[in-house]
């Protein structure tokens, strides 16, 4: 896959995603036999990296994009000793940054440099043998990511037509950021809707509770919060047993309808640093059952049970279990371990039908798996999940910045960018679409 890096939050995530990639390469008990390592390490490979630099390095396998030139500098740097960007993608034209203003990035600043990206991306493409697909990452509150990433999943899809877009979108704290945030995110969220063919949201609040609550980091950074992101996509994106496993057939498994193109990634076990080594392996029933709470909904809708945030029980009882779970209309899930005779992946209470609509086709449910050890756990799990819930944060945005728009607050920094009313509307309405789509959607009936 081409990744493609917008402002600081997709720049930061970027480098994080490939550092893990190369220790999850540079993983020494991988659990399999020399054989099965050795085609994991090659899909790997020719997934995130694109040939050898003169000091033995790999190239990662990106486009870097910002409006500044701190972030991009401090990222090159940062790469390991096993990879490394090619300078020349990255696309970096300093003009200080797009100020947290949509608009600006959309505007004025893709103006700039569009034309750059897409050319070094089509360098890019035509290197490769067979193209993957692509995956953008970015935060939507900023303005360079959110408004040059916007304007890049058009252009791309203009482009590309039949190549898989994938995005990765950071959502902002719900307070304490800049308030036109807001506006910024339901505007990007518009242009994903219908250009990415599935965009996976990351809630910054709900990382940060996962650092606090799970790992006990009191002094949670955006490292760590990107450390946590990361490794939910490459549990998500790193290669499975099934060799057509690619992000079509992803895509294609979990965002088939168009109306439901966004999903969000939940993964267990997340253990404090300082606990690792007494922390007991559980089974995967333990871990699977866990993952389905964390698509409990509570019966009075008024609080969500959030389990992501609590360790796996394994002291929980079946008869515990008689919640009521968001509707899903997919979901996909990986596991990443060794499954042996008294301890097998057992999926049914995945696949359980009143877990999605009448509507949905029989196969609503995939399972991926992976023998391979997982950035040195013995078990990793990640759900990836097309359901209901995802109208919870897009609807706290979308009231939020239309609250704003009654008033007309800070319309002006956007206007004099060139956006009209017209503008702001229509995104509005779309993602006040999907928001409707998702909250309409009912289970079937346990009986
Ligand atoms: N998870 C995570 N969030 C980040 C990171 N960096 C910034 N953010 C979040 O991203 C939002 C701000 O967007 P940035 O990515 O900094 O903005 P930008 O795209 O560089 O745009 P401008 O700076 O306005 O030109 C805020 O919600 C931050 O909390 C990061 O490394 N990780
Ligand atoms: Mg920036």
């Amino acid at each position: 896959m081409l990744t493609l890096q917008f402002g600081q939050c997709g720049n930061q995530l970027g480098c994080d995603l490939f550092s893990k990639v190369a220790s999850d390469l540079g993983t020494s008990n991988t659990g399999v036999p020399y054989g099965a390592n050795y085609e994991y390490a090659e899909s790997t490979i020719e997934r995130w990296f694109d040939g050898i630099g003169e000091c033995g390095r790999h190239y990662a396998k990106a486009i870097l994009v910002d409006t500044e030139e701190k972030v991009v500098n401090k990222v090159c740097r940062d790469a390991t000793a096993s990879w490394i960007y090619r300078t020349s993608n990255v696309v970096c034209q300093s003009g200080g940054g797009s100020a947290n203003n949509w608009a600006y990035g959309y505007t004025i600043n893709s103006r700039r440099l569009s034309h750059a990206v897409l050319n070094v991306t089509r360098q890019e493409i035509e290197k490769l043998d067979r193209s993957q697909g692509f995956l953008l990452l970015l935060s939507s509150a900023g303005g360079t990511g959110s408004g040059i990433g916007s304007r890049m999943v058009e252009l791309l899809r203009e482009e590309y037509e039949t190549q898989p877009i994938v995005a990765a979108i950071v959502l902002p704290f719900t307070f304490g950021e800049v308030c036109i945030q807001n506006y910024n995110t339901v505007l990007t969220l518009a242009k994903f809707s219908d250009r990415a063919d599935v965009s996976v949201l990351f809630e910054n609040e709900q990382t940060h509770s996962m650092c606090t609550n799970l790992l006990k980091n009191s002094n949670t950074t955006l490292r760590d919060m990107n450390s946590i992101i990361s490794e939910n996509l490459l549990a998500v994106f790193q290669p499975s047993s099934n060799a057509r496993c690619n992000a079509n057939f992803l895509i294609s498994k979990i965002a088939a309808h168009p109306n439901f193109r966004f999903v969000t990634v939940k993964s267990t076990p997340h253990t404090p640093v300082t606990s690792l080594q007494y922390e007991p392996t559980q089974k995967w029933e333990v871990y699977i059952r866990h993952l389905k709470q964390t698509l409990r909904v509570s019966k009075s809708q008024a609080e969500l049970t959030n389990a992501q945030l609590k360790a796996p029980n394994p002291t929980l009882s079946k008869a515990a279990m008689s919640y009521v779970y968001s509707p899903c209309v997919s979901n996909v899930l990986v596991t990443r371990g060794k499954s042996v005779e008294n301890d097998v992946v057992a999926l049914e209470d995945l696949q359980r039908r009143h877990l999605y609509p009448e509507w949905t086709i029989l196969n609503s449910f995939t399972h991926l798996h992976q023998e391979r050890r997982f950035l040195n756990r013995d078990k990793f799990l990640a759900l990836v999940s097309n359901n209901s819930e995802i109208h919870r944060p897009l609807d706290v945005y979308l009231d939020k910045a239309w609250g704003s728009y009654k008033c007309a607050a800070f319309l002006h920094q956007y206007k004099q960018f060139g956006l009209e009313d017209d503008d702001f509307l229509q995104a509005f309405a779309k993602v006040e679409n999907v928001v409707q789509e998702y909250k309409n959607l009912k289970s079937r009936n346990k009986n």
